[in-house]
C-alpha cells in the first residue's frame, strides 16, 4: 500500500436507510434497528453504512467464530470492540507501545482461533523496525480484556512498506499468514521467487502443535519442507478464504497492474503466483518469464483506469442479503469504487458499483454472521455494514 494512511475523500456517502439506523442503548431494538436478518433483504445496490469510528485508523474488522461483537484493528496497535454498533470504552487489547506503527507498519492482522471461545486464542500480525511479527494472544478471565501476546514467528524485514499483514485460519484449521516483498521497489533482494525466504508469501502453519525450537509446527505437507505454501506475491495486503476453502487474494501491484487471484484448494500447495517476473499477467523481469508455472490472475486493474493499491475482500456468506450471496467484494486503496465479482467457469466476472467506497478503505472482510464491513485507513477510522437496497 504506497498511501494507505492517505486521508480520502468521498464521505457524504451516507444514506440513511429506514430500516438500517443505530440502535439506541438501552431498551428493545426497534423499527430503527440494524438489519437481524430474521428478514432477508432484497436488492443488488450495495450501499456502506456508517456503524461506528475508532480514534486511528481502521485496519480490519473481524469476529470470533459465534461471537456477536465486532473487533477492530486499529493500525496503532489496538484491538476495540463494538457491541451492537456501539463502540466499548475499554480498548480489548494494547500493544501500542511493543510495535511500530505508521506508514504501512502497525497492528495489520488479526485472527481469532477456530476454538477461540473454549481455549481465548487469537492472532496478530504486526510490524517493528526490522521485522514482521506473528503473536500468539490469550484472552483475560474477563472477556472485554486480552491478557497480552506472546511472538511466535519473526520474519527479518528489511524496508518499512510492503508487509502483507492478513492472518486467517484455513478451513483445515491451519494459520495461513500473507508477507510482502520486503518493500523498496521491483523486489529488490529477489525474495518473491525465492521459497527458502519467507517474504513474498503465503505461509502456512499449524499453531496447536510444536516443532523442536519453535512456537508452532510446520506441517508436514508444505510443499518446501519451510513455512512457505504459496510464493511468488508483492504485497498481500488483504485476503481471505470463502467457506469452500477457495483463497481470494488482492496483490498490490509495481504501478501498472493490481490483481486478484482465486486459487481452489487443490491449486494453492506450492503455486507460483508470479511476482516478481510477472506483474499481473505482463512480463516485468524480462528474461525470466515462464508462464508455465505461473497461477495467473483471474483479473488485472490497470493503473491506468485509476487503480493504484488494491484491497481484497470477502465472498459474501450471510443470510441479510440473499442476493450477494456468492459474489466478492473487494476494492482499491486510491479509489472510490467498491467491486463486485463473481467466479463464472473459473473466469472473474467483475461490476463496478460506481460512486459507493468510502475514502481511503483498508478492509473488506466478513464478521462471524458473514456480513462484510469496510474499514477506512483516516484518522478516525470508520467502519461501515454493506448493506443492500431493496
Ligand atoms: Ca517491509
Amino acid at each position: 500500500m504506497r498511501k494507505l494512511a492517505s486521508i480520502g475523500l468521498g464521505l457524504g456517502l451516507l444514506v440513511a436507510c429506514g430500516d438500517s439506523k443505530k440502535t439506541e442503548d438501552s431498551g428493545p431494538p426497534g423499527p430503527d434497528a440494524p438489519p437481524a436478518c430474521a428478514t432477508p433483504i432484497a436488492g443488488e445496490i450495495v450501499r456502506p453504512r456508517l456503524i461506528g469510528q475508532t480514534p486511528g485508523p481502521a485496519m480490519l474488522a473481524t469476529s470470533p467464530p459465534g461471537d456477536p461483537r465486532l473487533f477492530v484493528v486499529e493500525q496503532s496497535g489496538l484491538i476495540r470492540v463494538f457491541i451492537d454498533e456501539d463502540l466499548q470504552p475499554e480498548a480489548f487489547l494494547d500493544i501500542s507501545n511493543d510495535i511500530v506503527a505508521g506508514g504501512e507498519q502497525g497492528l495489520l492482522g488479526l485472527a481469532f482461533h477456530p476454538q477461540y471461545a473454549t481455549n481465548g486464542q487469537f492472532y496478530v500480525f504486526y510490524t517493528l523496525s526490522n521485522a514482521n511479527v506473528v503473536a500468539r494472544c490469550t484472552v483475560s478471565a474477563n472477556p472485554a480484556r486480552a491478557d497480552g501476546c506472546a511472538p511466535i514467528l519473526s520474519i527479518p524485514d528489511f524496508a518499512s512498506n510492503h508487509n502483507g499483514g492478513m492472518i486467517e485460519f484455513g478451513i483445515d484449521g491451519l494459520l495461513y499468514i500473507g508477507t510482502g516483498d520486503g518493500g523498496g521497489s521491483g523486489d529488490p533482494q529477489r525474495v518473491a521467487q525465492n521459497t527458502s525466504n519467507l517474504l513474498g508469501k503465503i505461509l502456512r502453519i499449524d499453531v496447536n502443535n510444536k516443532d523442536s525450537g519453535k512456537e508452532y509446527k510446520v506441517p508436514a505437507d508444505n510443499p518446501f519442507g519451510n513455512e512457505v505454501w504459496m510464493y511468488g506475491l508483492r504485497n498481500p495486503w488483504r485476503w481471505s478464504f470463502d467457506t469452500n476453502g477457495d483463497i481470494w487474494i488482492g496483490d498490490v501491484g509495481q504501478g501498472a497492474i493490481e490483481e486478484i487471484d482465486v486459487l481452489t484448494p487443490s491449486e494453492q500447495r506450492g503455486a507460483n503466483l508470479g511476482w516478481s517476473n510477472f506483474e499481473g499477467a505482463n512480463c516485468f523481469r524480462q528474461g525470466m518469464c515462464n508462464a508455465g508455472n505461473v497461477v495467473m490472475p483471474k483479473v488485472g486493474h490497470a493503473a491506468s483506469d485509476g487503480w493504484h493499491a488494491i484491497v481484497g475482500g470477502q465472498v459474501y456468506r450471510g443470510k441479510c442479503y440473499p442476493d450477494l450471496v456468492g459474489s466478492y467484494f473487494y476494492t482499491d486503496n486510491e479509489r472510490d469504487r467498491i467491486m463486485r465479482a463473481q467466479l463464472v467457469n473459473g473466469t472473474l466476472m467483475t461490476q463496478e458499483l460506481v460512486g459507493t467506497a468510502p475514502g481511503s478503505p483498508a478492509s473488506i472482510h466478513a464478521d462471524s454472521r458473514g456480513e462484510l464491513y469496510l474499514t477506512t485507513a483516516q484518522t478516525p477510522g470508520r467502519i461501515y455494514h454493506l448493506e443492500a437496497n431493496p
